[in-house]
């Protein structure tokens, strides 16, 4: 296990051979949770061995020739599928970027309980599997129906609660969308799902923190009032201080320095080291995405924040990951404030300042690196 405070040379030297998740940092072994490390997002999608990994409880075993997919509740027609009855019902593939809620929860002051999320609570997949709404036409949902309810295969005990499920609702609306809506996904990067990623079958709601992104599923229930457990109604809210209580939804727009590696010194914290560069002609790129609508520019700040400058977009290469953006600019030895802040479609701004919540949930504060900038020998 690797703490806030561990280098990239202490974890490249052997340390990441014998880790449980490799080419990541790890959090936790058990659960497994580790961050992607910001330079392997450069690809358009995230390589399997590079991809983030968030968990409430272990991965629970399961037998896959003995799993099915039960949909119960508020149907016309109750069904149970196995993995070979769902594959027959078609296969679509979509490119997704999945963002965890607690994403960037350590920069928080006063700091906040969680999982200790810098930025590599992200990465872009590629899943392939069947429409949801496509399985519950087949059940036939009723009209009284509000919410669906997932059910994942793991649980463990929640205070208070005694032992749970990992169980997350979606409103019918949400459920039953067409156009870029939920999959129940059996492949990842053309391989087979893997255990940590919620093998045999996860469900992905694009657009969504992926909270929403059932793992290890294995129950869909219609319901006819809200679902009120515990992932629901006792975490991924946002408890703001003197705003009404909000449940955590769409990804908060954001955009991430990737280039010069803003982790070449290691983890970040707060704290870290600047980043070197070389005077001269300088790129800063990256990427940018929103669950709430479309990224819209992404602006840049050299000197701290007084002056601004609006990076070049481009579309990235895979339909569905985030955009791309770069910005040129003479580099000056000396010390630099940059500061990176992407906008979206539907009005959305990151904010410069911090929007504190006690469970550390959607901080999309504008990323802040410092660059040293020496004079080339
Ligand atoms: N069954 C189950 N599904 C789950 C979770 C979980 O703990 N159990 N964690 C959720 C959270 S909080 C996130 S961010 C994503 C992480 O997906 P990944 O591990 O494939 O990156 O899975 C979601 N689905
Ligand atoms: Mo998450």
């Amino acid at each position: 296990m690797t703490g806030p405070d561990t280098h990239r040379s202490d974890l490249d030297a052997g340390a990441d051979a014998a880790s449980p998740l490799p080419e990541r940092d790890v959090l936790t072994v058990d659960p497994p949770n580790a961050e992607a490390r910001l330079h392997s997002l450069r690809a358009p999608v995230t390589p399997l061995s590079r991809f983030y990994v968030r968990s409430n409880f272990s991965v629970p075993p399961i037998d896959v020739e003995a799993w099915r997919l039960e949909i119960s509740g508020a149907v016309a027609h109750p069904l149970s599928f196995s993995l070979n009855d769902l594959r027959a019902l078609g296969e679509t593939t979509q490119v997704v970027t999945l963002e965890c809620a607690g994403n960037g929860r350590t920069f928080l002051s006063p700091p906040v309980p969680g999982t200790a999320w810098t930025l590599g609570g992200t990465a872009t997949g590629q899943f392939t599997g069947v429409p949801l709404h496509h399985v519950l036409a087949h059940a036939g949902v009723q009209p009284n129906a509000v919410e669906a309810v997932f059910s994942g295969a793991d649980r463990g005990d929640c205070e208070g609660w005694g032992e749970v499920h990992f169980q997350r609702a979606l409103p019918v609306a949400d459920a039953l969308r067409a156009e870029q809506g939920p999959l129940l996904c059996w492949q990842m990067n053309g391989a087979a799902l893997l255990p940590e990623h919620g093998a045999p079958v996860r469900l992905i709601v694009p657009g969504w923190y992926a909270v929403a992104s059932v793992k290890w599923l294995n129950a869909i229930e219609l319901v006819t009032q809200p679902f009120a457990g515990y992932f629901q109604t006792d975490r991924y809210l946002y408890h703001e201080p003197g705003q009404p209580t909000q449940p955590v939804r769409h990804m908060r727009v954001r955009a991430l320095l990737l280039d010069p590696d803003p982790e070449q010194s290691g983890r970040i914290t707060a704290d870290s080291p600047p980043i070197d560069v070389s005077a001269g002609r300088c790129r800063l790129s990256g990427i940018a995405w929103s669950g709430e609508g479309a990224v819209s520019g992404v602006r840049l700040s050299i000197d701290g924040g007084t002056t601004w400058h609006e990076a070049n977009l481009t579309e990235p290469a895979e339909p569905g990951a985030p955009m791309r953006w770069h910005l040129d600019w003479h580099a000056m030895p000396g010390s630099h404030d940059v500061v990176i802040c992407a906008r979206d479609s539907a009005g959305n701004e990151q904010p410069l300042t911090q929007r504190w919540n006690e469970l550390g949930y959607g901080n999309n504060c504008a990323q802040r690196v410092r660059l040293r900038v020496t004079s080339a020998g």
